[in-house]
């Protein structure tokens, strides 16, 4: 990391100008083919953006207010410009894949479609110095880009970050900062962890004691973290998101992970205890009562109300951690196992078959509702339901298990770095956090096809990969920046560039320039350093 301190080389431009921290090429997640070719395109006064269609017209305001705000130039956008954005049905690249060409006097980037186009321009920018995300004008830079040709596309569609804003409440416009920071390194799925045992954090108007009650953690001491989205917040995030070609994916937890509902209405778990939000972290035993007919009402009212925030294909119904104890002692919930045929084989309890049960009338409601189920992989736990996703956590072989039965995956095993939870560094010195020791290599190296379901023939199944961030520990947003940066980087590149075009090596020196990007949206990134001697 030091090494980009040394970067600040005079330029060949106009003397007294710098050209900072912009040695050598420095994109992240690395294109797929690029070839460097002689001269360099530099932003000036007279650069003008050009696009034919409405859609890339919309790309082109994007960036071209990005480059006003850090160059002070005057740049605008037309029908044509010295930087053309082009649609074409027929480039030969998939649809999030886009080409870019830049010289000394133009830039044309050419995509299928505007979220290629995005990509595209996001390309250009890195090749721009770093300032350019500069939210203030920045003077005595020369804003030049090296000429290349680029021709890139994703290796996967689903290239996530899971936000737990539950344990530790993420406000609003923290949440828009998280996502102009992913959209620069083409993360394109922010999968939103919106109810959990600690708070409910998403307004449901049929039922408010759910953020009334449910949204309020106190602690022993008194302090009390809250903090819930109102329907309108919603809207405009997905918006914001889907603007930066981010698809937010809600996730509704059920049946275990509730507490925080048992709390507000008592009568969803099977003995109505009387509680509050879980002030401790770890798993609790109160959880919903499937016995009950009103518990699917409730769950089904609430997804009526999340649909439409939620433009997503896919809808998370969560399915993890949810201890079967009460179930066995409820006589409700043994009727339902006696009526339903749900009897203990040598794989599965009954109570499996119930969670399975849970998991499959959800499947199937909001199928009603055009909605794809993902689950965490103990849904695979007494019968995986037809058409579910399976979101691998426990290691790989929940994610094996589900696509070795043709059903898709999508990656995020804890013991493979992709838990951005863990230390990154020396516990000794680092901030507390839930355990485990993750390196931003550990991270880097991991890959999401294991070489089991490649030899099978499976890899397809694998849908994509993503990066959790269980906020436990992460108390604030420099602590949840601290554990979370630069390793989310790591998981951009694992997710969009080919495996023999991975190089950490070489990632180590492309991410300095990353680095200043971060400085300038005001990230707190952890900074790697070497392993210290004990
Ligand atoms: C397990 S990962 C959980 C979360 C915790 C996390 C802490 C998963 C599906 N469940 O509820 O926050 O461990 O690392």
């Amino acid at each position: 990391a030091s090494a980009s301190f040394s970067l600040l080389v005079a330029c060949s431009g106009q003397p007294g100008e710098v050209k900072s921290y912009n040695e050598g090429i420095n994109i992240i997640p690395m294109p797929q083919s690029l070839v460097q070719q002689q001269g360099a395109f530099r932003l000036s006064g007279s650069t003008s953006l050009g696009a034919a269609s409405p859609e890339a017209k919309t790309i082109a305001e994007f960036f071209a207010a990005k480059m006003r705000t850090a160059t002070g130039y005057d740049i605008t956008v037309g029908e044509s410009g010295n930087i053309t954005l082009k649609l074409d049905e027929s480039l030969d690249v998939n649809d999030e894949g886009y080409q870019l060409d830049v010289t000394g006097d133009a830039v044309n980037v050419t995509a299928k479609t505007p979220q290629g186009l995005f990509y595209g321009m996001q390309t250009f920018m890195q090749l721009l110095p770093a300032e350019i995300e500069s939210a203030q004008k920045v003077s005595g830079i020369a804003w030049t880009a090296q000429a290349v040709s680029i021709k890139d596309e994703p290796r996967f569609g689903y290239r996530g970050i899971m936000l737990d804003p539950c344990r530790h409440f993420m406000p609003a416009e923290n949440v828009k900062k998280f996502i102009d920071v992913l959209s620069l390194f083409k993360i394109n799925r922010l999968h939103w962890h919106l109810t959990d045992d600690q708070g409910w954090r998403i307004e449901i108007k049929k039922y408010p004691k759910l953020t009334e009650i449910g949204s309020k953690r106190v602690e022993g001491e008194g302090t009390e973290h809250s903090g819930y989205y109102t329907q309108e917040e919603i809207k405009d995030i997905v918006k914001y998101a889907a603007d930066h070609f981010i698809t937010v994916v809600p996730e509704l937890e059920l049946p275990g992970h509730e507490m925080a509902a048992i709390a507000a209405y008592p009568e969803l778990s099977c003995k109505g205890e009387a509680g509050t939000p879980r002030v401790i972290w770890g798993v609790e035993d109160i959880v919903m009562c499937p016995g009950k007919e009103d518990m699917f009402k409730f769950l089904e009212d609430v997804i009526d109300e999340m649909v439409p925030l939620f433009p997503s294909e896919y809808f998370h119904i969560g399915g993890d951690e949810c201890p079967k104890t009460s179930w066995k002692n409820c006589p409700l919930c043994q009727q339902r196992i006696r009526k339903e045929g749900l009897t203990a084989d040598k794989n599965h309890s009954a109570e499996e078959k119930l969670q399975s049960y849970v998991i499959q009338r959800m499947e199937k409601y909001l199928a009603t509702k055009g909605k794809k189920i993902i689950g965490w992989d103990e849904i695979l736990e007494g019968g995986l339901a037809p058409s579910a996703t399976v979101m691998s956590w426990r290691g790989e072989d929940g994610g094996i298990a589900a696509a070795s039965m043709n059903h898709t995956v999508i990656m995020t095993p804890g013991g493979n770095g992709m838990y951005l939870d863990a230390y990154q560094g020396d516990s000794k010195i680092e901030p507390v956090t839930i355990g485990g020791y993750t390196t931003l290599e550990k991270t880097y190296s991991y890959n999401p096809v294991p070489d089991t379901l490649a030899a099978m023939g499976k890899g397809d199944y694998v849908l994509g990969v993503q990066g959790n961030t269980w906020s436990e520990y992460m108390y604030s947003e420099a602590i949840r920046e601290y554990m979370t940066f630069p390793r989310i980087i790591a998981v951009a590149e694992i997710g969009w560039t080919n495996l023999d075009r991975k190089d950490y090596k070489d990632f180590e020196r492309r991410i300095n320039n990353a680095y200043v990007r971060l400085d300038e949206h005001n990230v707190n990134y952890h900074i790697p350093m070497p392993e210290q001697p004990n």
